[in-house]
């Protein structure tokens, strides 16, 4: 069976405790290749490598770092399709998804911030009585980066092309149930001329290759996507040794659908913010909060829509969604479906799993699921479920909509419908969030900063927010 290992200083590695995690295709629920499990030992190797490397790599130009970037995303680019199925593999996602949301995004992702950081460099300040005042943005050295596994090459990479064009050496932990496309990255940054030990990928759980990334004391600062209960632990396990944190978390984002919206515009929109890869995106709005007058139209509507959606082999193009990532994943998911029902919540659809006959008979699919009426407070509106399920909850007012989308622990993303443009900033200007959209979803300029509020996070990615997280400023002072 295929064997992925550590990418340690430009060299394939195997852990040094030997022990590897098994792979799982969720469109089959097969095993199809090995992961190493590593800890710390094969942490302590990465960091070594990194420190070596990162002297010389602070010192080479942003010129020749953002060209290496740009061969990069060649290399992505050149390799798309074979990526795609890979991604697809992996995760479960359909392949035309991959195709034309991950990958692209992964390769864009490197050229965003080799061109930002073209731009990117620290003030200047000068006085009679205070001097000529110059800011100098330096990389901190050694950084982690630990992604998730429901757009794995998107994220991971959305990390780590900060983190290197700023002159940094990188631990990159991909999540350990989906491996293969951060491997393949290794290769792609090495055939592009990144020096060995400037990316270094340590695989294995989080539990063991995680922490020992976020325990070590050589490592300056973590950026992590992930579930907000890791992110507490991470920042725990981080405070100590004041490492600098970058915590992207999950989201219970609402909806708030206003009954004088383009109904069309917004009924496409709301199918694809709430089931697109499977529910799985911390973007997906899972509380549709629906004016009443609206209510019972938008309801008929959406379960018909929903209804017609395709569940299947992530390999057809006909699939509009397919497996969820992991069979306890998938456990966790009906779980909560089973705790809506016991709520006192109605299934409009779905509600169910998927049978798909032939190859992916024993895969993990779940049909795409409404539920109506349950209130803001109970658990299936407060917690995060991270798939194909969503609620629906009518309002009257503007202010009881607010109250409702603000009503829980998380604060990531809403999106707000109405043809009324000074409604839509009103309401905007008073959700707890970091992303807000009107009269659209996932609409991402990649300079604009990107994070959560409340539970959902800590700091900000995307454009110079990022290569400031990734730098220290040092102020030097003349006069
Ligand atoms: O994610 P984890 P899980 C949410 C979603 C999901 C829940 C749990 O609700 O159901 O989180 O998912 C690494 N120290 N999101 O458990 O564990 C892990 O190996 C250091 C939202 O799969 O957070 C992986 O690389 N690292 C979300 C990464 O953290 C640790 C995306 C994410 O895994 C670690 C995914 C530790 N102690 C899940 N423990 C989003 N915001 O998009 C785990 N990891």
């Amino acid at each position: 069976m295929e064997r992925i290992n550590n990418f340690i200083n430009g060299e394939w590695l195997e852990p040094v405790g030997g022990t590897y995690l098994d792979v799982f295709e969720p469109a089959t629920g097969k095993v199809y290749c090995e992961a190493a499990s590593s800890g710390k030992e094969d942490v302590d190797l990465a960091v070594q490598a990194a420190k070596i490397a990162f002297p010389e790599w602070a010192e080479t130009s942003k010129e020749s770092r953002s060209e290496i970037l740009h061969a990069i995303a060649d290399g992505i680019e050149a390799e798309l399709d074979q990526l795609a199925e890979y991604e697809s593999r992996d995760n479960g996602k359909p392949i035309w998804l991959a195709h034309s949301v991950d990958i692209p995004r992964a390769m864009t992702n490197f050229r965003v911030f080799a061109d930002a950081v073209m731009e990117f460099k620290g003030d200047t300040f000068s006085s009679e009585e205070f001097g000529e005042n110059t800011i100098h943005l330096n990389p901190l050295g050694v950084v982690g980066c630990i992604s998730p596994w429901n757009l794995p090459l998107y994220l991971f990479s959305w990390k780590i092309a900060p983190a290197i064009v700023t002159g940094n050496c990188v631990i990159g932990k991909p999540s350990e149930l989906t491996p293969y496309t951060a491997n393949e990255l290794g290769r792609i940054c090495k055939q592009a001329g990144l020096p060995d030990g400037v990316l270094n990928i340590i695989h294995g759980e989080g539990k063991f290759a995680g922490a020992a990334i976020t325990e070590h004391p050589d490592i300056k600062a973590i950026s992590f996507t992930g579930g907000t209960e890791t992110g507490k632990a991470i920042s725990k396990t981080a405070a100590p040794s004041f490492k600098k944190l970058s915590l992207e978390l999950g989201g219970k984002n609402p909806n708030i659908i206003f009954a004088d919206c383009d109904f069309e515009k917004m009924m496409e929109t709301t199918l694809r913010s709430s089931f697109s890869n499977q529910g799985q995106i911390c973007l997906c709005g899972s509380r549709i909060l629906i004016e009443k007058p609206l209510f019972n139209s938008f309801k008929d509507e959406f379960i018909q829509r929903t209804k017609q959606l395709e569940v299947g082999d992530p390999k057809r193009d006909d699939s509009q969604l397919s497996a969820v990532v992991s069979e306890a994943h998938f456990n966790k998911i009906m779980k909560y479906i089973g705790l809506a029902k016991k709520e006192g919540g109605t299934i409009l659809a779905g509600g169910t799993p998927a049978e798909i006959n032939g190859r992916c008979e024993n895969g993990w699919f779940i049909q795409p699921t409404i539920i109506e009426g349950l209130g803001v407070d109970c658990r299936t509106n407060q917690e995060e479920i991270f798939g194909p399920v969503v609620s629906l909850i009518p309002f009257e007012s503007e202010a009881e909509a607010i109250g409702m989308a603000n009503a829980t622990d998380y604060g990531l993303s809403a999106s707000i419908w109405t043809d009324d443009s000074e409604k839509a900033q009103r309401v905007a200007g008073k959700i707890d969030a970091g992303v807000i959209w009107l009269n659209c979803w996932m609409v991402r300029d990649l300079r604009t900063p990107f994070g959560g509020m409340k539970q959902s996070g800590l700091g900000r990615e995307g454009g110079v927010e990022a290569l400031r997280f990734f730098t220290e400023a040092k102020n030097v002072c003349i006069k």
